[in-house]
C-alpha cells in the first residue's frame, strides 16, 4: 500500500547556537515529508562560528537567481556548480549572471568585503529573509561556503529528482576558515582500478566534506595506472590485471586530465603517486631491463608487500623515474608529486639513501615539491626540508619523523589505526583489512593531528589525509561503505579549530548526514555510535507497491521499482543507473504516478 504523503511545512527557524568549543546543541526538526529544515548545528565540518537568527529563514523558489562577482571566472564556475547542484532537487531555472550586489531573491557570491580573518579558503555566509550572501577572498572559499549552504537546506537536496521542497535555509551568519590549509583524501587505484566515472563521484563526495585534495595512488605492484608514452608497457601490460586477477586498466593520460580538470571544478588538486623504489612490480614485470637481473617476474594479483624494488644501481633506472615524473608533472597542475617510499624491504639501507638522495631532485627538477611516506625520514643524508612526510604509522613516537619535523620538514598526517579508512570498523565488517586494528567512526574521530605524533606539533602539521588502500575494494558502493561515515570525521579534524572537537557534538551532526547521504544514494555504515536522523531518509521508500529501487542492485530487463513516487520498469541491464536521472538513454521505462 502506498503510504500517504505527509504535507510539508515550513519548519521554521531552528535555533541551536554554534560556536567553535560550545557543545552543540542537538536540533531535533520533526520529521517532515522530504523537506524538514536544516540547522547550523548540523554542519560537518563545523564552522568556526555560526549565529542563528530564528526570526528569519530564506527560502530558495522558481524566482531564486544566484550572483556572482563580475569579472571573476572562477566566481562564475562556483555559481554554475552552485546552480546544477540545486536545479536537480528543485527543478528552479536558478540563473547565474553577474552582479556586484546583493539582489533581493538572491544568492551572491562576491569577493568583496570578507573579513579577513577568512583567509584563502574560508568564507562568511549570511542569510537574510531576502537573500543568502556568501564573501571570500579567493574562490575556493566561496566554493567551501557552497558546501555550508548546501548543508543548510533540507537533505532532500541531494536528490538526483525533482522533490517538492520547500527549500528553506535558516537564518543567520556563518564566519569560518580552516585549521589546515591541506585536508586530503587518498584512492589506491591500483589494488583494484576504479574508472574515471568512479573517482569523479567519490571526488564530488569528498568536496561536500570541504577536502581540498586527491592522492592518487597511481602505481603498485598489483599494476600500474597512468599511461606514460614513452614507455608504453608500463599501461598496456602493467596495468592489464589486478588483485584476485581482474582484467585491471589504466587511465590514458587525456583521462587522467580529465579527473584533474574535474577535481579543479571541485577546488581540489589532484596529487600523484608514482610509489618506489618497492611497491613497483607491475613496473619491473613490465620492462625486464629495470630488473638488476634482467629478468622480468611475473605479474601479481596477490596483496603481498615488501618484496619488490626497482634495480638501484643501473643508470636505466634513473632515466625511466626521469620520464615517468616528467610526464605525470606535466598533466599535473598541482604543485606536489608523491613518490611513494613506503616498505621497501627488499632494498637495503644503502640502497634506498642512494635512490631517495637521487629521486627527490628529479621531482624538483620537473617543478613539483616531493611528498614522502613517513620511511622517507630516514634517508641520509637528510632530504631536503621541503619534503613533506606522510605519518602512516600507528604509534605516535616515531624519532626519524620527529627529528624531520625539529629540521623544519612538514608532517601530514594519517597514522594507520586513526585515519586509514581500508581498516575494518569491527570483527563483522565484511570489506577491509585490520592490520592496524578496527577504526569505529568515534577512533576516526577522537585524535588530535597535532599532538597525536611525538615532536610534531600543529606548526609542523602539514594537514590531515583519510587514505583508502583496495586491496579488498571493488567498486563505488565499496569505496562509499569504508569512507562513511569516518571520512567526514577526519574532514574535520582537519577544517574545524581543534577547540570545536567534541564526540558527543560530532555524532549529532553525522547523524544529519545520514538522510543527505540516503538522498543522494551513498552507501554508508550505519554505525550503531552514530544516532542518525529519520524521516527523509532513502532513495525513495516504497512509494508504490514493488520494491523501492536500489542504487547497488543489478537489475535485468523487466523488473519494476517504485522511485519518486512513481513506477519504473528496467528496459535492460543496469546497476547505479536512477530512475528518471536525466542523461541516461532511456534505461528505465516511466509506467507512471503510483495509483
Ligand atoms: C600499508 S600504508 C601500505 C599499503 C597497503 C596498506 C593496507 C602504506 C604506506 N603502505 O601498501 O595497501 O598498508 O592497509
Amino acid at each position: 500500500m502506498r503510504s500517504p504523503r505527509i504535507g510539508a511545512r515550513l519548519g521554521g527557524a531552528l535555533a541551536a547556537v554554534v560556536l567553535a568549543g560550545a557543545g552543540l546543541a542537538a536540533s531535533g526538526p520533526t520529521a517532515r515529508a522530504h523537506a524538514p529544515a536544516s540547522s547550523f548545528a548540523d554542519v560537518v565540518p563545523a564552522p568556526v562560528k555560526a549565529t542563528p537568527n530564528a526570526a528569519v529563514t530564506f527560502a530558495v523558489t522558481s524566482g531564486t537567481k544566484i550572483y556572482t562577482q563580475p569579472g571573476s571566472a572562477e566566481a562564475a564556475g562556483v555559481g554554475s556548480y552552485l546552480g546544477e547542484l540545486l536545479r536537480r532537487p528543485t527543478g528552479f531555472p536558478l540563473p547565474v549572471s553577474p552582479s556586484a550586489g546583493t539582489p533581493a531573491g538572491g544568492i551572491s557570491l562576491l569577493l568583496t568585503g570578507a573579513d579577513p580573518a577568512v583567509g584563502e579558503q574560508g568564507y562568511q555566509l549570511e542569510t537574510t529573509a531576502d537573500k543568502v550572501v556568501i564573501r571570500a577572498t579567493k574562490a575556493a572559499g566561496l566554493f567551501a561556503g557552497v558546501q555550508t549552504l548546501r548543508q543548510l537546506l533540507p537533505a532532500a537536496v541531494e536528490s538526483t529528482t525533482v522533490k517538492p521542497g520547500p527549500w528553506t535555509v535558516p537564518g543567520g551568519s556563518v564566519l569560518d576558515h580552516p585549521r589546515f590549509g591541506y585536508r586530503g583524501a587518498h584512492l589506491d587505484v591500483a589494488r583494484h582500478f576504479f574508472p574515471v566515472q568512479t573517482v569523479k563521484r567519490y571526488i564530488d563526495e569528498l568536496a561536500a566534506y570541504k577536502i581540498n585534495n586527491l592522492h592518487l595512488h597511481l602505481t603498485d605492484d598489483q599494476g600500474w595506472r597512468i599511461e606514460i608514452k614513452s614507455w608504453p608497457k608500463l599501461a598496456t601490460y602493467g596495468g592489464s590485471t589486478q588483485v584476485g586477477g581482474g582484467p585491471g586498466g589504466y587511465y590514458t593520460q587525456e583521462q587522467y586530465k580529465e579527473i584533474i580538470a574535474h577535481a579543479a571544478s571541485r577546488h581540489m588538486t589532484v596529487i600523484p603517486e608514482f610509489d618506489m623504489p618497492g611497491h613497483t612490480n607491475s613496473a619491473l614485470a613490465s620492462y625486464a631491463e629495470l630488473n638488476c637481473n634482467g629478468v622480468a617476474p611475473p605479474l601479481r594479483t596477490d596483496i603481498e608487500v615488501g618484496y619488490s624494488s626497482l634495480c638501484i644501481n643501473k643508470d636505466i633506472t634513473y632515466k625511466f623515474v626521469d620520464d615517468v615524473v616528467r610526464e605525470i608533472s606535466a598533466l599535473t597542475p598541482g604543485k606536489y608529486f608523491h613518490l611513494g617510499g613506503d616498505e621497501a624491504h627488499a632494498t637495503s639501507e644503502a640502497d634506498y639513501n642512494t635512490f631517495m638522495t637521487k629521486v627527490v631532485p628529479i621531482v624538483t627538477k620537473y617543478g613539483k615539491t616531493a611528498i614522502g611516506w613517513h620511511e622517507a625520514a630516514k634517508t641520509k643524508p637528510d632530504l631536503p626540508t621541503s619534503t613533506v612526510l606522510q605519518f602512516w604509522d600507528t604509534k605516535s613516537s616515531n624519532p626519524a619523523v620527529a627529528a624531520a619535523a625539529a629540521r623544519g620538514n612538514k608532517v601530514l598526517m594519517s597514522p594507520a589505526n586513526k585515519a586509514y579508512l581500508d581498516m575494518k570498523y569491527n570483527a563483522n565488517t565484511p570489506l577491509g583489512l585490520s592490520w592496524a586494528g578496527y577504526i569505529e567512526v568515534q577512533d576516526a574521530y577522537n585524535w588530535n593531528p597535532a599532538t597525536y605524533a611525538q615532536g610534531v606539533g600543529e606548526s609542523s602539521v602539514f594537514g590531515v589525509e583519510a587514505p583508502l588502500w583496495s586491496e579488498t575494494l571493488k567498486t563505488l558502493s565499496d569505496i562509499e561503505f569504508m569512507a562513511f561515515p569516518r571520512l567526514p570525521a577526519i574532514a574535520e579534524l582537519g577544517w574545524s579549530p581543534a577547540s570545536a572537537q567534541n564526540w558527543d557534538a560530532f555524532k549529532q551532526r553525522l547523524g544529519a548526514q545520514g538522510p543527505r547521504w540516503a538522498a543522494a544514494g551513498i552507501n554508508y555504515y550505519k554505525s550503531p555510535q552514530v544516532p542518525w536522523r529519520t524521516g527523509t531518509t532513502d532513495p525513495e521508500p516504497g512509494a508504490c507497491d514493488n520494491p523501492a529501487w536500489d542504487r547497488v542492485k543489478v537489475y535485468t530487463g523487466g523488473t519494476a521499482v517504485s522511485h519518486g513516487d512513481r513506477e519504473w520498469r528496467a528496459k535492460w541491464w543496469t546497476q547505479g543507473d536512477e530512475p528518471g536521472t536525466t542523461g541516461q538513454w532511456g534505461v528505465w521505462q516511466d509506467l507512471g504516478a503510483c495509483k
